[in-house]
């Protein structure tokens, strides 16, 4: 094939190869990592065609398996990838779009192509960083299939057989030699499934994971508004749904709302179905119609407290769940994570289209409305209320650093980039943790009694809250309009709390205490969680230690085969174990695993807070674990 560069057709072959190869030789510049994130796009590249096909209007149904060997297959009923022969290049359009480099682009019927993920690079991509990839089509009554290897073809487009049906089915194996790993997470895809459902009206979409015998299948009739019920089924409701849809000629707007009792605000914005967590020009409109909106009604109706001040926009959203989205031909994406939108003329059209009907919702629903304006007024007393109680404790130089809490046992490095802060549950752990550390790099702050639940109070109170008090003194961040990330004292922030069920909640709390007011430390990956030992096996002179009950089977049987003498001990607690057992299993940088806590999808985290901070003790307890096991051989 390479031989023949003096015609087109072989001209192109070695384009074709170039493009693929450069995709094997630096695959982070086209799936962004090579991690597990990185073998997700994968399957979400294959995804987001499917997606964009049933936004033309032609797929219904979604289906995707996690196959016992490895691979992972997505079909859809959609009208098939074209087969025909393409007169110029004497390849079909199936095989152009696999073994192209950025062949793709617009879809069919002029519509434009909006659920393509960030790195929206095209199968080609997928193809080129799998060992097999089979690709099926039914379309005109028969059954075709080609497969590939590494981006290369291997078999000619045959007709395997006949199909009345309509679709495209892509199997693929990823390749071992690109993959830091290349298990598929099944929690992973669910989540981004069920995201994806929501904002696709009327798909229905499946996973079924052929080991684990796990499935899940999601189709929302309401769109975005089932999406509203979902982040609210644990929330207590102050309103109705509001749902309003629009297309314009410039973009498709759909948003829902509700108020809850929640202090928070729960707002998600989206553009061509990817997740803006940075916002852009639909959120700008949203905001300030829902401002100006909210403030005109309560004028209008003589419900504000103050006649002459306004509410503000942190007034108007607290206790706000909403979901914006907008479809636009052209999508501009900025920002650090390029996930913010750009478009200037989103703004005015998402402007203009909610406050017309917000009002319309507003004018309709006096009882609503009139929640929604003493919810406001509430939230207004309240920051008034906070920045005073802030200003007392700025003052008193409590979050400034100027006075480090008494039990903070700081390192004696003032370097942050080398510094740790251990979070330590209970005041015996914080002991063993004092005596076993390394003083020059690692401080200890124990944590005594329960930390606020953040979702349930407002700033003011948990500025009151002593925990949360010693915690933002050491972190020397601040908080609030105070927050300040440059100040930050330790580059790592590692929470350690017991394997039971009351050091996973403590662990929640913390977790969502940095969610909602840390963020920027999670942010830059300096949020862990320590994993220390659930056993400890001794046998003779020998130990070892077990981080699962799994490791402990394996350990057991592995190295104490002939001998059943071995010591089986459970640790109840970090309590437990003296310092010099804290230090090696769990604190010691050489040897020591922890699990870094990131946000790549702030909607799935916030939910799985969510999950977390409901009655129910078990799921925390599972997320924790589920948390513990990752942990494993993954060192920092
Ligand atoms: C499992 C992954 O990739 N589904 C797809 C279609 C349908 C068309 C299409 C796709 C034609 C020339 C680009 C069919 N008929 N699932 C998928 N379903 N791509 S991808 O067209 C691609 C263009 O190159 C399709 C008429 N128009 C479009």
């Amino acid at each position: 094939m390479t031989e023949k560069t003096n015609n087109d057709y072989g001209a192109q072959q070695i384009t074709v190869l170039e493009g693929l190869q450069a995709v094997r030789k630096r695959p982070g510049m086209y799936i962004g990592t090579t991690d597990v994130a990185g073998l997700h796009h994968m399957v979400w590249e294959i995804v987001d065609n499917s997606i964009d096909e049933a936004l033309a209007g032609h797929c219904e149904n979604i289906e995707i398996i996690m196959h016992e060997n490895g691979s992972l297959s997505v079909q859809d009923d959609g009208r098939g990838i074209p087969v025909e022969k393409h007169a110029k290049t004497g390849k079909s359009a199936l095989e152009t779009v696999l073994t192209v480099l950025h062949a793709g682009g617009k879809f069919g019927d002029g519509g434009y192509k909006v659920s393509g993920g960030l790195h929206g690079v095209g199968v080609s991509v997928v193809n080129a960083l799998s060992t097999t990839l089979i690709a099926e089509v039914k379309r005109d009554g028969k059954l075709y299939r080609q497969t590939y290897s590494k981006g290369d073809t291997q078999t000619e487009l045959e007709v395997v057989g006949e199909s009345k049906e309509n679709g495209t089915k892509i199997t693929f194996t990823p390749d071992e030699s690109i993959f830091e790993t290349i298990k598929f997470n099944f929690n992973t895809i669910k989540n981004r499934i069920r995201q994806q459902a929501y904002l696709t009206k009327g798909i229905i979409i499946s996973i079924e994971d052929k080991t684990s015998k796990q499935r899940a299948k999601f189709f929302f009739e309401g769109g975005v508004k089932s999406y509203i019920r979902h982040i609210n089924k644990d929330k207590e409701a102050v309103t109705g749904i509001f749902y309003t849809e629009k297309e314009t000629k410039e973009c498709s707007v759909e948003i829902a709302l509700q108020y809850t009792r929640s202090y928070q605000e729960h707002l998600f914005t989206y553009a061509n179905n990817i997740f803006t967590p940075e916002g852009g020009t639909h959120l700008t409109g949203f905001k300030s119609a829902l401002t100006r909106t909210v403030n005109a009604y309560a004028r209008e109706k003589g419900l504000l407290k103050e006649k002459d001040s306004n509410l503000t926009s942190d007034d108007v959203r607290e206790g706000l769940s909403a979901v914006v989205s907008v479809k636009l031909g052209e999508p501009q994406f900025e920002g650090q994570t390029k996930s913010k939108l750009g478009n200037t003329e989103v703004r005015s059209v998402v402007e203009s289209v909610f406050a017309g009907e917000l009002n319309y919702f507003l004018q309709e629903n006096p009882k609503d409305a009139k929640e929604i304006i003493s919810k406001c007024n509430l939230a207004a007393k309240a920051r008034l209320a906070a920045r005073a109680a802030r200003e007392s404790v700025i003052r008193k130089g409590a979050l400034e650093g100027m006075t480090l809490p008494g039990k903070l046992a700081d390192c004696s490095t003032k370097d942050p980039a080398r510094s740790e802060l251990y979070l330590v549950e209970g005041d015996s752990a914080g002991g063993s943790a004092k005596q076993g550390r390394d003083r020059e790099t690692q401080a200890i702050l124990p944590l005594r009694g329960k930390i606020l639940n953040v979702e349930q109070a407002r700033l003011d109170r948990i500025l009151q809250n002593e925990e949360v008090k010693s915690l933002i003194t050491a972190l020397g961040v601040g908080i609030s309009d105070s927050f300040n990330i440059e100040k930050l004292r330790y580059h790592k922030v590692i929470i350690m709390t017991d394997a039971d069920v009351d050091g996973a909640h403590i662990a929640t709390l913390l977790l969502t205490l940095f969610f909602r007011y840390f963020r920027p430390i999670i942010d830059k990956g300096c949020l862990f969680l320590a994993n220390p030992p659930l056993y400890k096996l001794s046998h003779g002179k020998k130990v070892f230690y077990a981080y699962s009950d799994r490791e402990k089977e394996k350990i057991t049987s592995e190295k104490f085969k002939e001998d059943t003498k071995v010591n089986v001990q459970r640790y109840k607690g970090l309590g437990e174990m003296n310092p010099d057992q804290l230090w090696e299993t769990t604190m010691d940088p050489s040897t020591r695993s922890l699990f870094k806590i990131t946000i790549e999808d702030a909607e799935v985290a916030d939910s799985v807070f969510d999950t977390l901070m409901g009655k129910d003790v078990l799921p925390r307890k599972k997320f924790i674990q589920s948390k513990a096991k990752e942990v494993k051989n993954l060192d920092i």
